[in-house]
């Protein structure tokens, strides 16, 4: 075992015997014990990229041309492809998943891999706050109370000593920010299941909520799928009060982690206490009304009614881990789902096994150390991106590129959700509605309230398998693209997720993202989460519903003939939400990636794709306007997450390839008519590139629910290789 140099001196792992392999999607990263091993199965490109080591990439002959430029970004992005053909990546940021990780193996007595062990403690060590200690909800936040509280746990579990500098400074930032009974609810929770918190100071989460009827509006299957899945499992888990048992750390934990005594905390008084540096929506009347009524049904509770509650919720996270396959819809359900099916099922039964062996799927091993990520990939986003940017600047037609782009192909194909898939993943109650709409499907009680999948293109892999809008319409797009190069398609695949889609237009004409919005706005006052904004329910998002539009687009475009009368309609609709969604200052907000650049790309060039530019229509104009005005001196263009929080237009320190990229992507889209911004910003990707083709990693791209941040770094070569192949198509590499 070595140690890291620097000021951290922790130990690390030999980078050189970490390999990632890859079946299906699933990503799994593998530490190979012995010299024999590691020469039987070398280590790839794509491995030592990712581990922060030299690819060994050649260096290219330098471009002097957009199309070349991209040419030799694709020459190295291409070496990044998997062995089953997708483009893997690390989906880290958020710094509140591997708290609930270290925790579930910690409480169901599962050791952690020894090297998993050795890196996550040198990613939390190296994810702590440089001046301030401790840790935020997201990689580039400000110390919270969340992250420090529940990350240290982690770490302690993981095994670093309290005096470790790193530590000794996480708790004076703990301490300073009043200690862990000021953690927002989610923190409240990991903390009372490791028997450090009580459960008397968080506000009730009872499960008999499952049993309302259905037709009430705040039954939980209207909520936002991960919501609704987080609060599901959590309420199992409240409902039984369940904690690990109290252990020298549990004791030593306790008296680490707070301001005053533990025994002399009185926990009823910390319920609704959150800091400040946590608190991103502060609870509404209502909510307060709500947690009131709830903790006096608690006190007098019914044995009987809760164990019911427990039994539908139990069934209910069953149906999950049956249709993911114990993948589960995300990190935070997963984590507590591991609990749940130990104290149910035992920890030698074979779902719980089946539990341990998922949790491969969600870390990654990245330079600094072993994340967890933000699901268990982002495979067929990044992969259908790089698909289009190849076929629409031409590079598809390089003999060179015809085997990488089999190759991803393959994996796309595979990824959708088909008949095929759905028997073998789906319970039996689920098969016996392939193709009907939510509202057709079997009585909602029967089921587990999941959308249609059939045909339907998912974010990660088809094991994890829910159905997301806009995922469809890449998955379908990228196919699409492949129609142009005459592959074989069989027909039905392309009208299945055409179908998908349109079974999820909402009322006002948007798309949301896993579903249609089923809950009433006011649900949104009872968000108990604290750290989150709009998570209750559903929303049109700008980019679901104009990746949709896109692929509803050119799928009319091949296929006339096709429900046409239903599709123009959508589309018709669509465009009316994006016009409406549009700001006075000619912006659309975005709450997938940051921010304004990213939602006006998606929204500018949806419109392009109906026959509005710049010259003929007024909303692209004001579109193209906006984006202009956020140009920079150098050409670029860059944005911070700041936007996504405060709503206003925030500049990043620096311009960035990805924003650069979208920028120029809309005003191509939009046959803006002035070359001089399009060529300056097509000189700094040029400029940023690499002599062996690459781009370097800049600014955090992704965003969720407003507050965290997340890493998309395949976005620096997808949609750079994109706007230079547009810029050629457009220009001709004049
Ligand atoms: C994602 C990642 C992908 C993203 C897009 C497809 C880009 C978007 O257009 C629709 C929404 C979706 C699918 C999405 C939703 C929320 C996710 C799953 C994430 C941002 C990745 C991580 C996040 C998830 C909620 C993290 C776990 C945290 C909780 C609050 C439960």
């Amino acid at each position: 075992m070595v140690y890291e140099e620097g000021p951290h001196a922790i130990k690390r792992t030999d980078p050189h015997r970490w390999r990632l392999k890859c079946h299906e999607g699933r990503q799994h990263w593998h530490y190979l014990e012995t010299d024999e091993e590691c020469e039987q199965w070398p280590q790839t490109v794509y491995d030592r990229y990712w581990l922060g080591l030299p690819t060994e990439a050649p260096i290219l002959p330098a471009a002097t041309t957009p199309l070349e430029a991209a040419r030799n970004g694709l020459a190295f992005y291409k070496l990044l492809q998997t062995e089953d053909g997708h483009f893997a990546g690390e989906y880290g940021g958020p710094l509140f998943l591997m708290p609930g990780l270290c925790i579930a193996y910690y409480v169901t007595k599962t050791p952690i891999p020894e090297p998993w062990r050795i890196e996550m403690t040198r990613y939390l060590v190296h994810r702590a706050h440089p001046e301030l200690g401790g840790w935020g909800l997201h990689i580039e936040g400000q110390p919270t109370v969340f992250g420090t509280a529940c990350n240290y746990v982690a770490l302690r579990i993981l095994g670093l000593s309290p005096q470790h500098p790193v530590m000794e400074k996480a708790r004076a930032r703990l301490h300073a920010m009043g200690g862990a009974v000021r953690a927002p609810s989610w923190g409240k929770f990991w903390l009372s299941i490791m028997n450090v918190y009580s459960y008397e100071g968080m506000n009730p989460v009872p499960p008999e909520l499952w049993l309302l009827p259905e037709s009430l509006p705040i039954h939980p299957w209207r909520y936002w799928v991960h919501t609704r899945m987080v609060y599901l499992s959590m309420g199992y888990i409240y409902g039984r009060r369940f904690q690990t048992e109290e252990t020298d750390l549990v004791r030593e934990l306790r008296q680490e982690l707070y301001t005053e005594p533990y025994e002399k905390i009185y926990w009823p008084a910390t319920r609704n206490d959150v800091a400040e540096e946590d608190l991103y929506v502060e609870h509404s009347t209502l909510l307060d009304i709500a947690n009131g009524v709830m903790g006096l049904y608690e006190n007098y509770h019914s044995k009987s009614l809760r164990d019911k509650a427990l039994k539908r919720v139990y069934s209910l996270i069953l149906m999950e881990e049956e249709n993911t396959g114990g993948v589960n819809l995300g990190p935070v359900n997963k984590a507590m789902n591991m609990i749940i099916i130990w104290i149910e099922e035992g920890a030698t039964s074979k779902l719980f096994q089946q539990q341990i062996l998922r949790y491969s799927d969600y870390v990654w091993v990245g330079k600094e150390g072993m994340m967890n990520n933000g699901t268990d990939g982002s495979q067929l986003w990044d992969t259908a991106f790089i698909v289009q940017a190849v076929c629409e600047s031409g590079l598809a037609e390089d003999e060179e590129n015809h085997a990488m782009m089999r190759h991803a192909m393959a994996f796309i194909d595979d990824c959708q959700a088909s008949i095929h898939t759905y028997m073998h993943t789906c319970l039996p109650m689920l098969i016996r509605a392939p193709s009907m709409q939510i509202k057709e499907n079997a009585p909602m009680g029967a089921t587990s309230y999941r959308h249609i999948r059939q045909g339907a293109w998912p974010f990660s892999t088809r094991h994890q398998g829910y159905t997301v809008s806009d995922c469809t319409a890449e998955g379908l797009k990228a196919l699409l693209c492949l129609l142009d190069l005459r592959q074989n398609i069989d027909e039905q695949r392309l009208y299945d997720a055409v179908n998908v889609m349109l079974s999820m237009q909402n009322s006002d004409g948007g798309f949301a993202s896993y579903e249609l919005a089923r809950g009433p706005k006011f649900l949104e006052y009872l968000n108990p989460a604290e750290v989150f904004g709009n998570i209750m329910i559903e929303y049109s998002y700008v980019e679901c519903s104009t990746a949709v539009l896109l692929a509803l687009s050119s799928f009319r475009k091949r296929f006339p003939n096709h429900r046409s009368q239903e599709i123009a309609a959508v589309q018709k609709t669509v465009v009316k939400f994006i016009k409406r969604k549009q700001r006075d200052d000619g912006s659309w907000f975005g709450s997938w990636a940051i921010c304004f650049t990213y939602a006006g790309f998606f929204a500018i060039e949806s419109l392009a794709s109906v026959g509005e530019t710049y010259a003929n229509r007024q909303h692209v104009r004001k579109g193209c306007d906006f984006l202009l005005s956020k140009q920079r001196d150098d050409g670029g263009w860059g944005e911070s997450y700041k936007s996504c929080e405060t709503g206003e237009y925030v500049q990043s320190a620096m311009s960035q390839v990805v924003q650069t990229s979208w920028a120029l992507l809309s005003l191509l889209a939009a046959q803006y008519p002035h070359r001089d911004p399009i060529d300056r910003g097509i000189q700094l990707l040029m400029r940023r590139q690499q002599p062996n083709g690459e781009w370097l990693q800049e600014n955090i791209e992704g965003i969720f629910n407003k507050s965290c941040a997340i890493s998309y770094p395949n976005y620096k070569f997808s949609f750079t290789i994109w706007a230079l192949g547009r810029y050629h198509q457009r220009y001709n590499n004049e």
